[in-house]
């Protein structure tokens, strides 16, 4: 990325919320259970890709750090589709929270998480690639499960390649709030972090410097600390405002 396009990241005021991964998994749905879409936009396969915004109010989960920090998301809803691949990555550049979703009653949907990593890296560049905060989630945790929990955690989580695992349920909500949550978080500290490598930049004279974010311990999640959340049940939502016709 270029030294221009950081000072723009730098001025944005929204953060870049980016969720991927393969078709069928459920990603519109979260939106849907968030109140993000419309009842009519349900149950479609996306094409293209389109953004909604909301704005959140951090709370406790996954930490109280900036607890009562105002975030506004900007949330890309992208298609799972092989077909729209080539054309959806143009959609990633910007990103400030990526959240990849698997199916945890379809293993092929979870070996996949992989490529969906290394093809966003690959997006975003050498200089910030691994910086950029990953969320890992199981969704349909309403169905059998073919995944252990404690297996993904070990290998996802404790090695560092994703920030937090979050199961969910788009039909029974569970889970649900704590993935927007959690993205109003991570993005939020990721932008802090580039704003302190920026001045630290400026302050050096040096045009481009590595400063690495401190590892946070990982957060585990289950469904039940959902409960804590406070809720905006009756935020207004902006609908798409973008739609993607690739
Ligand atoms: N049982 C169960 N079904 C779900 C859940 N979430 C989504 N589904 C169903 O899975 C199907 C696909 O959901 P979508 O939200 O369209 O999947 P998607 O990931 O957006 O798919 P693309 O837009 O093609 O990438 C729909 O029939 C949903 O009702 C869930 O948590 N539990
Ligand atoms: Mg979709």
């Amino acid at each position: 990325m270029s030294q221009k396009s950081n000072s723009n990241l730098s001025h944005k005021n929204f953060s870049k919320i980016l969720i991927i991964g393969d078709s069928g998994v459920g990603k519109s749905s979260l939106l849907q259970t968030f109140n993000l879409l419309k009842e009519s936009q349900k149950a479609k396969p996306t094409v293209g890709a389109e953004f909604y915004s909301k704005q959140l109010t951090l709370q406790e989960f996954p930490s109280s750090l900036y607890k009562g920090q105002e975030v506004h998301l900007q949330i890309w809803d992208t298609a799972g589709q092989e077909r729209f691949q080539s054309l959806c990555t143009a959609f990633y550049r910007g990103t400030d929270c990526c959240v990849i979703v698997f199916d945890l009653s379809d293993l092929a949907t979870y070996s996949n998480v992989e490529k969906w990593v290394s093809t966003f890296q690959q997006v975003m560049g050498d200089d910030i690639k691994h910086d950029i905060p990953i969320i890992l989630v199981g969704n349909k945790s309403d169905k059998e499960r073919l995944i252990d929990s404690q297996t993904i955690n070990e290998y996802w989580v404790d090695s560092g390649k994703a920030k937090i695992y979050i199961e969910s349920s788009a039909h029974n909500k569970d889970g649900v709030e704590n993935i927007f949550y959690g993205a109003g978080f991570y993005s939020h500290e990721y932008q802090l972090m580039r704003k302190r490598q920026s001045m630290e930049r400026k302050a050096s004279g040096s045009p481009r410097g590595k400063i690495q974010v401190q590892k946070r311990d990982s957060f585990r999640t289950s469904n039940r600390r959902e409960s804590n959340l406070i809720l905006e049940r009756h935020s207004k939502t902006k609908y798409g405002a973008s739609k993607c016709s690739c």
